[in-house]
């Protein structure tokens, strides 16, 4: 920054980081606080030191081999952890390896060393090899991943673990409490997050302090200020270090430590892990560390640092203040950490070695655990033990038995007499009270089953007995927390990317979560949580780890007045996601079915309400008995026609229906499929239907490009080509979003003529 002559930076201009990071250390010597430092070593076993000495040489020495191997083309990346080492291994003694769970980042290497992955592994993972146990060739270096040392499948997106974290804590409570699930909770387990000083700057990570904060959650952040993401100076990524940012988050404790100092990492980490694990609430760990090496080794910082300072983080290399001080202490002879480092560089060398000659990944495996869905005799396995659970359940309180029988939750001892009388099993029932009821039925079979999202609970406890609850804005989840509790049942911050992520991370701890999203149109900041975190989690782990997260989320218009904001569809981007299972009932029964389906797989799966639907009386059926599960990738013949099929889904699928008879009266014989899910879609009934009538529309109300309705074109195009008397067509919203005017949202959506006047135009080719 230029500044006038004698005018000072203004305060916000200051780059806080150069300042305080050239600050010279008030009062004390350089060899006084060396000596300090060596006194304190003496307060631990000899051998633990050793160790921690061997274990940051391995840790360097890995980053050393994998450097030359990419040189040599042998690693096709890499990214180091030096300078991060001996703060992670002094760290490492206060976490129990089994027991906590662990989101890490990709500098803590030398932590996952401490935790028992062996060098080995580890090169496995570089040179891209099938026997990679973190990813089977499918991730990065140093993407780490172990489900038996809880060490949790590690992405990419900086800062996206913290949510998923928070969420693990969370069911780690619960979980705790709830020792019949059989979840081994030892009740006094933490999580542990880590991210760089740059990570920090996402929303992702301030939406976890949030939540770690308010439900005083045994989270242990550990952020590793190392001065730079990539060539961005700390200083230009916020107005001050994070430690001094967060203080307005009550019940968070900070504790600042040099991690170049091995004592203070071991004594301010125990202290900090204590705190957490003794149920005080979550803690932050700030630590200061170099940056040696590169960025990765795409990267030459060089290029962009001031050299002075690269020379004086290389002059005080954390892992030669240890070994100094070490000797000082007359812990280690002199000669010793050259001897230790020697042996671990030889060590290396043998593992990468090996780890060259492992058989690399077979390109035919490529599309495996991207999910794994249980057939249909598995999937009614898992109904029936469900359903058996449920009677367990409701025998055990003699007064939901009625209920039980007759699939009704009455909710009568504590619902205010104002409250409306529930239906019988028998008659129909509109989508959105089939799908309450269905929450009902699954949450009394499944204990692991917790609802949450803006609004789903209904109101304080203290209230329950005089007001009606609130349950969602559309009512879906009326009386689940009256019934159920406000631990199954509650409200989350309005912060869709919390709601998603905390979701992931109940389940990656063994719960069944239900995470509702309020409108579709605002599931775009759980974007990445969904795509990059829930959709791949199964998949980049190798199978290592699962997913089962239901989302819900109300779509779609029709609404006269919804509006751009109230009114959109976009499953199309959703069905691009790989990964991700995806349903879009049109009928109050299907909806049952396939939500009981949902919380029975283990893959995430985004639940489509359409809220046009929620209240049609067409739509509505009798509420089906629990024997009805449908599988996803099953559509379903609506009516039988000759002359064209129409593939549809959602509120269209009605739409089509009048179409049909319309055409009928014509002379014209259409028919109607209904996709009922669109990840997977059912390919075989959309091509046995064309193959009779040779005719293919796709009607859809998301809009036309790039529409779920090109892919079924595509596949239609490619794979009934001979079958095919006419072009395949498509009908969709125009390329607009939704308008408030009911004029102009008519004019936007598909519409009933609209799909008679397409279907008379395709059978008159
Ligand atoms: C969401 C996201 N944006 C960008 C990147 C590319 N990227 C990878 S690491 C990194 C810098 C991270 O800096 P910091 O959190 O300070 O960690 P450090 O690498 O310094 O340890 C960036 C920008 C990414 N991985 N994820
Ligand atoms: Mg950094």
């Amino acid at each position: 920054v230029k500044h006038e002559a004698g005018q000072g930076p203004r305060a916000h201009e200051r780059p806080w980081g150069c300042l305080e990071r050239a600050e010279p250390a008030r009062g004390t010597s350089d060899a006084t606080r060396r000596a300090r430092r060596a006194h304190r070593l003496a307060a631990w076993p000899a051998a633990e030191l050793r160790e921690d000495l061997r274990l940051v040489h391995l840790s360097r020495a890995l980053e050393d081999r994998e450097l030359a191997l990419h040189r040599q083309g042998r690693v096709h990346f890499q990214i180091a952890g030096a300078g991060h080492e001996v703060l992670l291994v002094a760290l490492a003694h206060s976490l129990r390896v089994g027991r906590d769970w662990f989101f890490p980042y990709y500098r803590d290497r030398a932590l996952v060393l401490a935790l028992g992955v062996t060098p080995y592994d580890m090169l496995l993972q570089a040179v891209g090899a099938a026997a990679d146990p973190a990813s089977g060739g499918r991730q990065m270096p140093c993407h780490f991943g172990d489900p038996a040392r809880r060490i949790v499948t590690q992405s990419s997106p900086t800062g996206s673990q913290c949510l998923p974290a928070v969420g693990c804590a969370e069911a780690i409570r619960y979980a705790a409490s709830r020792p019949h699930l059989g979840l081994d909770a030892s009740g006094d387990e933490i999580v542990y997050v880590s991210l760089g000083e740059g990570a920090t700057s996402q929303g992702e990570f301030w939406e976890s302090l949030n939540t770690a904060c308010r439900l005083h959650l045994p989270v242990l952040y550990l952020v590793a200020d190392n001065g730079y993401a990539i060539s961005v100076r700390a200083a230009d990524q916020a107005p001050a270090p994070v430690f001094e940012l967060v203080r307005g988050f009550r019940g968070l404790a900070v504790t600042r430590v040099d991690g170049h100092d091995y004592a203070a990492c071991r004594e301010r980490g125990a202290l900090a892990v204590a705190r957490v694990r003794a149920g005080e609430g979550p803690g932050l760990l700030y630590a200061r560390v170099p940056r040696p090496y590169s960025h990765s080794a795409s990267d030459a910082q060089a290029t962009y640092r001031d050299p002075a300072e690269l020379d004086a983080e290389l002059a005080h290399d954390p892992i030669a203040v240890f070994e100094r001080d070490l000797v000082a202490a007359s812990i280690l002879g002199a000669d010793e950490p050259a001897a230790i480092a020697e042996a671990c560089r030889r060590a290396v060398l043998k593992a990468a070695d090996r780890a060259l000659e492992a058989v690399q990944c077979d390109p035919a495996t490529v599309t495996a655990h991207l999910v794994e869905l249980p057939d249909e005799a598995e999937l009614a396995r898992r109904q029936a033990a469900r359903q058996a659970a449920r009677r367990a359940r409701l025998a055990s309180a003699p007064d939901r038995a009625q209920e039980a029988r007759e699939g009704v939750p009455s909710d009568a001892r504590t619902t205010p007499s104002s409250a409306r009388a529930e239906p019988s099993a028998a008659e129909p029932v509109v989508l959105a009270e089939a799908i309450r009821r269905a929450l009902v039925e699954i949450m009394e079979g499944d204990e692991r089953v917790r609802v949450f999202g803006e609004d789903v609970a209904d109101a304080e406890d203290r209230l329950l007995g005089h007001v009606e609850g609130k349950g969602g804005v559309f009512g879906v989840t009326k009386g689940l927390q009256r019934r159920f509790g406000s631990a199954r049942c509650y409200n989350t911050p309005l912060a869709e990317a919390n709601i998603v992520g905390r979701g992931i991370g109940q389940a990656i701890r063994g719960l069944r979560p239900c995470a509702e999203i309020q409108f579709f149109d605002y599931i775009w900041p759980a974007m990445q949580q969904l795509k990059s975190e829930a959709a791949t989690i199964r998949w980049r782990s190798n199978g290592g780890f699962c997913c089962p997260l239901v989302v819900r989320a109300a779509i779609g218009g029709y609404l006269r007045g919804g509006a751009i904001w109230h009114s959109q569809c976009g499953e199309a981007i959703f069905a691009h996601v790989p990964g991700l299972l995806i349903a879009f009932p049109s009928r109050a029964a299907d909806a049952v079915g396939l939500l009981r389906a949902a919380f029975l797989y283990d893959d995430p799966v985004l639940f489509l309400e359409h809220k046009h639907l929620y209240r049609d009386r067409a739509a509505a059926d009798s509420y089906p008995p629990p024997e009805h599960l449908l599988a996803f990738g099953r559509g379903v013949i609506r009516r039988q026609g000759s002359d064209v099929t129409v593939v549809t889904w959602g509120a269209t699928v009605a739409i089509c229906l009048e179409a049909a008879v319309l055409l009928a009266s014509e002379g014209v014989s259409v028919e109607v499929i209904d996709l009922r899910t669109i990840a997977p879609f059912d390919r075989e009934l959309v091509a046995a239907s064309v193959e009779r009538t040779g005719r293919l529309l796709v009607v859809h109300e998301d809009n036309l490009t790039a529409g779920f309705g090109a892919e079924v074109a595509a596949f239609a195009a490619s794979e009934c080509f001979w079958s095919l008397d006419a072009p395949v067509r498509r009908l969709a919203a125009l390329d607009v979003p939704v308008p408030y005017s009911p004029l102009l949202e008519q004019a936007v959506l598909p519409q009933r003529d609209d799909v008679v006047a397409a279907l008379r135009e395709l059978v008159a080719i």
